[in-house]
């Protein structure tokens, strides 16, 4: 028997296997793939039910389907559309009055502008003049804990989710028997800006919410950054990070009861950071990113 005949004795018997009535041509594995759609079409999962509960519990791109080895272009639209969202915050500002309508004590550091904090990280971690002199009339002294609301890489978030956060850490904080400070606003500030407006108020610890730097998506997402014990130049190894901290993520309610039992071991340890990990890295009490 000729491999064509072979070929076609199979084509037969797969036919009436099947049910195939019409005679349609059998594509072989050597015949040129078509494009389109159809080529390599998405596996279908084996349990749709488990898939759709994993795409809903997580904003991250999951489970999105490909062609070949390419994304979809539903999906490459998405990435450019998110990393746009991720700019527009960068790029955004805290407008002048904002901060004194919410009842915080407006400051600013050292960056003049906007170009400056981005090009100049260490001008975004100290006060100007005006703003140090202003923070020794009008922040409150020798508190537990001083509150900062900062704009950080991205005032998108702390409009967005910074006055809910910082209502919820006044709540949860005073709650576990803390004193707390009348929250200061920072003007172009990174987190290192909380050890010198610890050193001034003399407060005993400080916490500082920040935008952080957007991934893709999430513009509006804040970072509580906390430092026991105040001075120039604290490392980061001695301060806590509770990120994500928006209404997809870390919900502010539940960040800010977090925060105030992060507080309360590190009061009781006498510092936070490695000091609360016992000298295990693994070991994060509290310290989580959700
Ligand atoms: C950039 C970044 C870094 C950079 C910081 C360098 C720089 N000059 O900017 C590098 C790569 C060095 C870094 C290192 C680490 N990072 Co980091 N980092 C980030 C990131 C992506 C953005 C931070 C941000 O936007 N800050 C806000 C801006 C306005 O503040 P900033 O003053 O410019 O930035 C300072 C802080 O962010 C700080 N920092 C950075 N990471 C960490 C982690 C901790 C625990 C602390 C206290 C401070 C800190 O360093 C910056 C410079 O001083 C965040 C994720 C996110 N999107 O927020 C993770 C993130 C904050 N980092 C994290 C971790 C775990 C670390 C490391 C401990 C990793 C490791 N195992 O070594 C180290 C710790 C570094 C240290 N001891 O200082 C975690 C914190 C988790 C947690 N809840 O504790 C985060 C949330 C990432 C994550 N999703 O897991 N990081």
């Amino acid at each position: 028997m000729t491999e064509d005949e072979l070929r076609r004795l199979v084509a037969d018997v797969v036919r009436e296997v099947v049910g195939v009535k019409e005679d349609r041509p059998v594509v072989r594995e050597q015949e040129p793939l078509r494009r389109g759609p159809h080529h390599r079409p998405l596996p279908s999962p084996r349990n749709p039910e488990a898939i759709e509960q994993l795409r809903a519990s997580t904003p991250s791109r999951i489970v999105t389907g490909r062609t070949g080895t390419r994304y979809l272009t539903k999906s490459y639209l998405g990435l450019r559309a998110d990393h746009a969202i991720a700019l527009d915050a960068v790029e955004s500002e805290i407008a002048d009055g904002w901060p004194e309508q919410q009842g915080w004590v407006p400051l600013r550091t050292r960056a003049k502008d906007h170009a400056e904090f981005f090009l100049h990280p260490d001008q975004g971690r100290r006060l100007d003049d005006a703003s140090k002199a202003r923070c020794e009339k009008d922040a409150d002294r020798g508190v537990d804990v001083q509150l900062i609301a900062g704009d950080g890489l991205s005032a998108h978030a702390l409009i967005t989710n910074g006055p809910a956060l910082v209502k919820a850490l006044q709540q949860h904080l005073a709650g576990a028997g803390f004193r707390v400070g009348k929250p200061l606003f920072v003007k172009y500030a990174r987190i290192g800006v909380q050890d010198e407006i610890g050193v001034l108020t003399q407060a005993k610890s400080t916490v500082i919410i920040v935008g952080e730097r957007p991934g893709l998506g999430t513009g509006d997402s804040l970072s509580i950054y906390t430092a026991y014990g105040p001075k120039l130049g604290q490392d980061n190894s001695e301060k806590d990070c509770i990120s994500n901290v928006r209404d997809l993520g870390f919900a502010p309610e539940r960040a800010a009861a977090r925060c105030a039992a992060l507080m309360k071991d590190t009061f009781k340890a006498g510092g936070g950071g490695v000091k609360l990990t016992g000298g295990d890295p693994a070991f994060r009490p509290h310290v989580v990113n959700h």
